[in-house]
């Protein structure tokens, strides 16, 4: 009995290298409506810095993932607040633990399930086995744990009587936010599109373009979502007090700590670090982007609110090829629907469509290596989850989304 007992324990549980895999057990998953200011005060009196209670939102949207023992004083706050909730799932071990059914290790890798870090390192080690004539891995940087952010490079030789001036550089950064799964996930299915289409124009896309594309940008991050907690979104690093993890998206050296930025080190999301670049794996990251020559596109993915964003991330102000970036980015979008039928949000700044928010990569790359053409695309997906079965759509549609950036910028020219 007793030891049928323990394995009925160690069977739902997942113990990975001493951590134990959160669960989630009745964490309920809502839709605020109403006034955002309002929002935020109903956020401020819960005051919780942990994974009790995970909140994001735009300028016209709010979501809550709420522990059990939170959720009464919610719903007197949101009352009191005059605010409507909907409940999107009430139980969100349900969605995680389906995810870890799904997952399949030891297999051959496909995009029809979500793999940790050893498994894409090693997908693309022999991406690059396979195709050693046209690819090379390269390393963006090196992560807190001591794991390199590791890429593969795209560039294939020229025809015969081409320029061979070098080609301009299209670099995507997927994965900086841990949890979101599905960006790491295109990347790669990006990746084996570039090398292995039919499509006259995927094939055309991959050879005008010297490309760089690091899936995941936060190794140590997005391994502990694999091992430990599945909403993790920081990266691993210590802090004096012991609390763990710094958010990359707000530790580049722009703006940094000004908007949607906490100096809290034990906050369970927005934690600025405790300078600019305190972050190893920001600071490496940046030190390879400066040394690019030819840097034409940055693009970075995350996920879930299903929007083109353009710099500014923290100002409402445009930059001064804001209009070229709009249409740009609206072929892009329009590429896209040919997928889904469904259209992405934007293009727009962050801080008209979604919130602002300071110290992200976009940002720094736009300021300090003024790089044109610069785009953050918010993926697909709700509480960060995306069907493992359906990752081939948001591949599809991503592959349109960079098809459509490349015509745009070669109408007008750029290259
Ligand atoms: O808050 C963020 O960092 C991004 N949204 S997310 O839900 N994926 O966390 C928005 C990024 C906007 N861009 C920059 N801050 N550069
Ligand atoms: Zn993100």
């Amino acid at each position: 009995m007793y030891i049928v007992f323990v394995y009925y324990l160690v069977s739902i549980t997942c113990y990975c290298q001493g951590e134990v895999y959160k669960d989630y057990k009745g964490y309920k998953y809502f839709e605020i409506g109403g006034n955002q200011k309002n929002v935020e005060r109903v956020i401020k009196h819960l005051s919780k810095n942990d994974e009790s209670l995970i909140h994001w939102g735009s300028v016209n949207s709010s979501q809550i993932i709420l522990a059990p023992h939170l959720i009464s004083v919610f719903k007197d706050a949101v009352a009191k607040e005059n605010l409507q909730t909907v409940i999107l799932h009430n139980d969100v071990s349900e969605i995680i633990s389906m995810e870890k059914d799904k997952s399949r290790h030891n297999t051959k890798f496909s995009w029809d399930n979500y793999y940790d870090i050893n498994e894409i390192y090693k997908y693309l080690n022999e991406t690059r086995t396979s195709y050693s004539k046209w690819t090379e891995l390269i390393i963006g940087g090196e992560s807190y744990e001591g794991r390199k952010i590791l890429g593969l490079r795209i560039n294939t030789p020229y025809e015969q009587g081409q320029r061979e001036t070098g080609k301009p550089v299209f670099f995507i950064e997927a994965g900086i936010h841990a949890r979101e799964w599905i960006a790491p996930a295109v990347a790669t299915y990006f990746i084996n599109q570039l090398l292995t289409s039919d499509k006259p124009d995927v094939a055309r896309l991959r050879d005008q373009f010297d490309w760089r594309i690091f899936p995941t940008v936060n190794p140590d991050g997005y391994h502990y979502t694999h091992i430990a907690d599945r909403f993790w979104r920081k990266t691993r690093s210590k802090s004096n007090n012991g609390c763990r993890g710094a958010d990359p998206n707000r530790n580049w050296n722009y703006n940094w700590g000004q908007h949607s930025s906490s100096d809290n080190p034990c906050d369970y999301q927005t934690y600025a670090g405790s300078e600019p670049f305190s972050e190893v794996e920001t600071r490496t990251l940046a030190s390879y982007i400066s040394g690019i020559d030819n840097l034409l596109f940055y693009v970075s993915f995350h996920s879930f609110a299903t929007l083109l964003l353009v710099p500014y991330s923290d100002s409402t102000e445009h930059v001064d090829n804001y209009d070229e970036l709009v249409s740009i980015g609206q072929k892009a979008l329009d590429y896209g629907t040919r997928v889904n039928k469904e259209r992405y949000d934007g293009p727009g700044t962050a801080a008209e469509t979604l919130y602002k928010a300071s110290g992200g990569s976009m940002d720094w790359v736009r300021y300090k290596l003024n790089t044109r053409l610069v785009y953050t695309f918010e993926l697909r997906g709700s509480s960060f989850h995306w069907p493992a079965s359906r990752i081939w759509e948001q591949g599809e549609e991503v592959t349109q989304l960079m098809l459509g950036l490349a015509d745009g910028a070669q109408e007008l020219g750029f290259f």
